[in-house]
């Protein structure tokens, strides 16, 4: 099947459709057209094309078109490397957040030719931001330098008891912290281009949409479209936060994507859910000294261990935060403007009639986030998607059902949500397609750590997972509380941090559970990860001499069982 004549018609239909004849067998790969020259870039008048040569020239398309049928024949594309004469690109990579930027820059070093979408379309509040996706700009980052400037805020405290004095009286900035933050994510996006450039990845900043078997649509923010063609595609469009869809929403209530940029305080604040970015959020807002309250539907960490989920929501609680359980909202007014304004809150109790107000200056939603996909023209490819969730069910080499579209990161279906994850998924991914490399990306005990007051690190199956999966008397649960040196002298905390294993009693107690509450959890968790990757073993563990004084050498001292029910509280090191 010839593609020159179809390709005009195919711009014309879109967004409503490509033409029947162009629609590849449901659930398959477009098996005809494999590995043939695709669609050239074209747009309704005139033809567009990254292809230099071709550029507003219809005529000359259409007569590379009928040319098509030579597989030999190579040409410049963006005056970089030659590639096939098929496609535009080798590579298509949609996305440039964690997976997609690292997958491109790995194909390139493939001598691939290689193109990244990215475009990030404004919160209904109006933010937006530069490459690099989520982790970068409105995740990870951002929101670890705040909790930064939270913990900075303890340490301050702490600081008296270790001799420092002060004569002026302590506050925080909320626009110094965030100029400095944005200021440092601004050169990390300028790194991303720089790097892109380096590798000679072509980069656009448009959105991108199939429109037919190898072919997708670029837009740009001025709403010019371009048509791109590649031999292959990596899909890495993220996710956005999820709204509420009760009135008010949209109109007054921010997310984390705008948390991060807000160029004023918050102020007084109502978190609305209960995961590791409400939780994260709300923890360093109260720590900054606002008045915080979290609106939780059901329960802490929904698919965290649950033990631990509670002990983070306890910290929390002592160290100010207010927590409204089992409510959700239904309703949010303003009841004045400004930056901040007030907002009227009106919640719903989930265990009976009970309705409750309350006013806050800001509503913060972190209810989760819904993949990009559902706009992306994935039905004209036939790529299957969840229809629920929006996720993309990949083989085990990220594959979809379509055989030349992949996909990577956070919209992947039953894949963790981390930009690690994103990026080892990305490499390993382009390492198979293009260097004959066999190695999978490996879901299974991948580290995390939510950056609560009291950071928490996990690795591996939570205690109720491990007793699902394995059976409870085939589990073997060691804990311990133990105490940060550096907090006996301020008199901090005494038993709030807390380390736990699980270890399957079956096999020769190997460690399948890995979990930590205490300051720097992620620091702490990245070690013992490798060595649960390696197998590790409790006897291994007790093996292991500790560091001392240090928070992870509790890890090798310990002996307590959960099924003891012994005393686990500690009064010194
Ligand atoms: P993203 O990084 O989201 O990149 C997708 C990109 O594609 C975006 O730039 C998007 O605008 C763009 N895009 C979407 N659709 C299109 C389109 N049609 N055309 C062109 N471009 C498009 N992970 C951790 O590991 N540690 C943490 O501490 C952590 N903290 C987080 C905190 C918050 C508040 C949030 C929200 C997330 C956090 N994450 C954290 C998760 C992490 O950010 C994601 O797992 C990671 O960014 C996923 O990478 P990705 O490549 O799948 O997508
Ligand atoms: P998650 O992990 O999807 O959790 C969503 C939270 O929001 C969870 O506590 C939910 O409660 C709660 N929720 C969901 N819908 C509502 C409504 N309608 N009302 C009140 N509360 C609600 O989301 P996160 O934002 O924390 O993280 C998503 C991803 O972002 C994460 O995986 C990272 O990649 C970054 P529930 O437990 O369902 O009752």
């Amino acid at each position: 099947m010839g593609s020159t004549l179809r390709k005009n018609q195919a711009v014309r239909q879109a967004p409503g459709g490509a033409p029947p004849e162009r629609r590849p067998p449901a659930g398959g790969a477009p098996k005809l057209r494999e590995g043939r020259r695709g669609a050239a870039a074209g747009t309704s008048r005139p033809a567009v094309s990254v292809r230099a040569k071709q550029t507003g020239d219809h005529e000359r398309t259409l007569k590379e078109h009928k040319e098509e049928d030579n597989p030999q024949r190579t040409m410049e594309v963006n005056g970089l490397r030659p590639v096939p004469a098929s496609y535009d690109y080798d590579l298509i990579v949609i996305g440039g957040g964690s997976g997609g930027l690292a997958a491109a820059k790995e194909a390139a070093k493939y001598e691939k030719k290689v193109m990244v979408l990215d475009f990030v379309t404004p919160t209904p509040q109006g933010s937006s931001w530069g490459l690099g996706g989520t982790c970068v700009n409105v995740g990870c980052i951002p929101k670890k330098l705040m909790h930064q400037a939270a913990l900075l805020g303890q340490a301050l405290q702490d600081s008296r008891k270790f001799g420092w004095q002060f004569t002026e009286e302590v506050k925080h900035n909320w626009m110094t912290m965030t100029e400095s933050v944005q200021n440092y994510i601004g050169s990390l996006n300028w790194g991303y281009r720089v790097a892109l450039r380096d590798n000679k990845v072509t980069y656009e900043n448009a959105y991108g949409e199939f429109v037919g078997p190898h072919t997708i649509k670029a837009t740009n923010k001025k709403g010019i479209e371009k048509l791109y063609t590649a031999e292959r595609f990596i899909i890495a469009t993220g996710e956005r936060p999820r709204y509420l869809g009760i009135p008010g929403d949209k109109e007054y209530c921010l997310s984390s994507d705008d948390l991060f940029s807000l160029p004023y305080c918050p102020g007084k604040t109502l978190v609305v859910g209960a995961s590791y970015v409400a939780l994260e959020c709300a923890g360093f807002l109260a720590g900054l000294g606002l008045d915080v309250t979290v609106m939780v539907r059901s329960i802490l960490l929904r698919g965290f261990d649950q033990d631990m989920a509670n002990r983070i929501g306890e910290y929390m609680k002592e160290h100010g935060v207010n927590f409204i359980r089992e409510f959700v909202p239904i309703k949010v007014e303003q009841v004045e403007e400004g930056t901040p304004g007030i907002l009227k809150v009106t919640a719903k109790s989930t265990a009976g009639d009970q309705m409750i107000e309350g006013e806050y200056n800001t509503v913060l939603l972190a209810i989760g986030r819904d993949p990009c996909t559902r706009k992306i023209g994935l039905d004209k490819v036939g790529v299957n998607i969840n229809e629920k969730t929006g996720k993309i069910p990949v083989n085990d080499e990220e594959q979809t059902n379509v055989s030349y579209i992949y996909a990577v990161g956070d919209i992947l279906q039953d894949k963790l949500e981390l930009t690690p994850v994103a990026i080892q998924a990305g490499r390993l991914l382009v390492r198979r397609l293009y260097a004959g490399a066999t190695t999978k990306c490996d879901y299974v005990n991948v580290p995390t750590t939510v950056f609560t007051p009291l950071e928490y690190g996990a690795c591996g199956y939570s205690e109720e997972t491990a007793v699902e999966k394995f059976g409870e008397e085939n589990i073997e649960v060691y804990h311990s509380h133990f105490w940060p040196l550096e907090w006996t002298v301020p008199s901090r905390d005494n038993n709030k941090c807390y380390a736990k294993i699980i270890c399957n009693i079956q096999d020769n107690e190997r460690v399948i559970g890995f979990h930590v509450l205490g300051p720097n959890a992620g620091e702490v968790t990245q070690g013992f990860a490798a060595a649960i990757k390696c197998g590790l073993t409790k006897e291994q563990l007790d093996n292991t001499v500790g560091i001392h004084p240090v928070c992870a050498e509790v890890f090798t001292t310990l002996s307590v069982t959960k099924r003891s029910g012994e005393n686990t509280t500690v009064s010194g090191c």
